[in-house]
């Protein structure tokens, strides 16, 4: 799993979200964020989309950016004829090769396929640009077609082959024996893209690094076609725990909660409360005996350190599960002094109201407050 490289698609998987209306402007905001993490690559529309989508291709390439810049088109001659003239670093390729697609989407036969991806690959070298050659829907697709498809590909000299899951139904063993078959017969890397219809596409991700791909397509929030790809947040948190040395000194983690921000606000969506890293409770801890744990040494329940993404943990003390140590964490830090026998009395009385109703902060803040006074007999 070492090596990998991310190849960010916000900016064209991620237009095709529900919710997604990107100005030039917003585009130009998200590419920099994007850039400023530090992702390998970012994917944008096809230019001949629409000539606003032309625009902010080129536009993005004037950036400067350290992140290379691809462009994401149909297999035909004329997407590459414009795709190569707007300052790209290179060019992903996709076609549709399940019988699906075959069928109810662009009705072409596989040799079809075979002489156009050669006859646009051919085209996209000459110009010097990089070249990614994809199958769409490539778990559902032929087997042998996918290695006809692909060793043809690999032999004209691609960078990348993609491997896609479209429909987002491969579950990991699946994504490992099929990676596993393709990565011997190219000699080229390979790129992959998964969907997540079942809840499978870091899990997915993740193996297919495993069974030797290379490049990984994310979205930030893993925003897509319905509900879209790899999250950008999700993935790093899983590969921050894989391989944490590559991880760190590559990726500006401490960004990662503006850059998911920065696009929630744009599509307006919130942080889902589960988010890996930046959901609201995705470093707050609640049980007694977790909060005891915690205070002593973090990693007895924690994968993922909050420091390392500029986040901090919380303790959960205003509840019925409640425990003596986290009370008394929340007596130090009001500077209140008190007995442990005193703590433990505060407590059971935390946990008596805790019982009957919820409670928040300012209750238990009060509790901790009425009962250091009388023990020393203060005005409040
Ligand atoms: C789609 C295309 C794609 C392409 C993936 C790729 C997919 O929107 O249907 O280029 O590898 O999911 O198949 O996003
Ligand atoms: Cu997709």
């Amino acid at each position: 799993v070492s090596k990998f490289q991310i190849i960010d698609s916000t900016l064209r998987e991620g237009e095709q979200f529900a919710n997604s209306f990107f100005t030039l402007d917003m585009k130009v905001q998200i590419a920099k964020a994007l850039s400023d993490f530090g992702v390998d690559y970012i994917e944008v529309t096809s230019p001949v989309a629409s000539e606003q989508a032309k625009t902010e291709v080129e536009t993005i390439c004037k950036l400067g950016l350290k992140s290379k810049i691809l462009t994401h088109i149909r297999c035909h001659m004329h997407d590459a004829s414009v795709a190569v003239e707007t300052g790209v670093d290179g060019v992903n390729i996709f076609i549709g090769t399940s019988n699906f697609l075959r069928q109810h989407s662009h009705g072409k036969d596989m040799s079809y396929i075979t002489k156009s991806a050669i006859e646009v690959i051919e085209f996209v070298k000459s110009k010097g640009l990089e070249v990614r050659f994809s199958t769409e829907d490539s778990f559902r697709s032929d087997i042998v077609d996918l290695l006809n498809i692909y060793t043809t590909v690999d032999k004209i000299g691609v960078q990348r082959i993609g491997i896609a899951d479209t429909v987002g139904g491969a579950n990991p063993r699946q994504v490992y024996e099929l990676i596993r078959t393709v990565k011997s017969v190219v000699s080229c890397d390979i790129e992959t893209h998964f969907h997540n219809d079942t809840g499978c596409a870091i899990a997915n991700a993740y193996t297919a690094l495993e069974a030797g791909a290379k490049f990984i397509d994310t979205c930030v929030l893993g925003i897509g076609e319905r509900n879209g790809i790899v999250p950008l947040g999700g993935f790093m948190a899983r590969m921050v725990v894989a391989t944490p040395e590559y991880v760190k000194s590559k990726y500006n983690l401490k960004k990662i909660r503006d850059l998911e921000n920065l696009v929630a606000d744009i599509v307006s969506v919130n942080i889902p409360f589960n988010n890996p890293i930046t959901g609201f409770c995705a470093f707050t801890h609640k049980a007694g005996i977790h909060a005891k744990a915690i205070l002593a040494n973090p990693s007895t329940y924690e994968i993922l350190n909050p420091e390392d993404f500029g986040l901090s943990r919380y303790i959960h003390f205003a509840n019925r599960l409640t425990g003596w140590n986290a009370i008394k964490s929340r007596v130090e830090q009001l500077n209140l002094t008190l007995t442990d026998n005193q703590i433990k009395e505060i407590t059971s009385k935390i946990k008596q109201i805790g019982d009957i109703r919820p409670l928040n902060i300012d209750d238990v803040d009060s509790i901790i407050k009425n009962f250091h006074a009388t023990v020393n007999n203060l005005e409040l």
